[in-house]
């Protein structure tokens, strides 16, 4: 739902966000910005050389996103940040419905996604042995089809969790599309499926061809620039 711009949207034009290109949460702040028309400056931050504005902002964990604005402090981690830009700017573009026990809900979600889904693809990685790895691809199959039922029940036979357009979980999730693709394509499985979770398949579809989307997941090239990175920079542990 798109609303009007209000005057504070002046304000915005002042905001900068520290990220990375290949970085999911980076995507998942752009995609936010994007859909709420905030415009924004975007500070590529360099992992092997962080800069001072990033060890200075978010000295405990120097990972981005950080959002920084004149005069406030820099707002930290991805959906702490979105939370943020939704209470702010609350008429432009609403990503959460009214109810605050339903937003609660979407947060559980929200969590359940960051803490129990995306990491098992980081886990893959660092797992050395074969059979480690199978154990973790049939974990990340199990997930998927809790996210399949979760896109069934909260997109109620609409295009998006949000319904008519791209709600706080097509956000929250689809920031891991392109990661999603690269990991399924680099361990030989298919992480969403068409026979397994359709709903989620035409979902990604539809979300990677959204307009506040456009740029904002990078191609498959940067994933796989970044992997090699990763590998070099963090090498997993040898196989015993
Ligand atoms: N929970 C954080 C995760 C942020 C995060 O993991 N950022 C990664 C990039 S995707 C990072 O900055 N890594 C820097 C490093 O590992 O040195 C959020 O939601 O913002």
């Amino acid at each position: 739902m798109i609303l009007h711009l209000s005057h504070s949207m002046t304000e915005i034009s002042q905001i900068k966000l520290l990220g990375n290109i290949a970085s999911p949460y980076t995507s998942r702040v752009q995609f936010v910005l994007n859909l709420k028309s905030i415009k924004y400056e975007l500070i590529e931050e360099d992992f092997d050389d962080k800069s001072e504005l990033l060890l200075t902002s978010n000295p405990l964990f120097k990972r981005v996103p950080v959002l920084l604005q004149s005069n406030k402090p820099p707002i930290l981690e991805s959906l702490i940040i979105i939370d943020y830009l939704e209470q702010i700017y609350p008429d432009v573009y609403k990503l959460y419905p009214y109810d605050h026990a339903d937003q609660a809900v979407l947060k559980f979600w929200a969590y359940y996604i960051d803490t129990e889904f995306f990491p098992l693809y980081g886990r893959l990685r660092k797992t050395p042995d074969k059979e480690g790895k199978e154990v973790l691809k049939k974990q990340i199959i199990e997930k998927s089809h809790v996210l399949e039922n979760l896109f069934v029940k909260f997109s109620n036979g609409k295009p998006y969790f949000g319904g008519d357009d791209v709600g706080y979980l097509d956000v929250v999730l689809g920031c891991f599309l392109g990661w999603t693709k690269f990991v399924g394509n680099h361990n030989n499985f298919k992480i969403f499926d068409e026979v397994r979770t359709p709903n989620l398949i035409e979902w990604s579809k539809r979300m990677l061809s959204h307009e506040s989307l456009k740029g904002v997941i990078p191609d498959q090239e940067i994933h796989i620039d970044f992997f090699k990175w990763l590998t070099k920079a963090r090498p997993p542990p040898k196989a015993t």
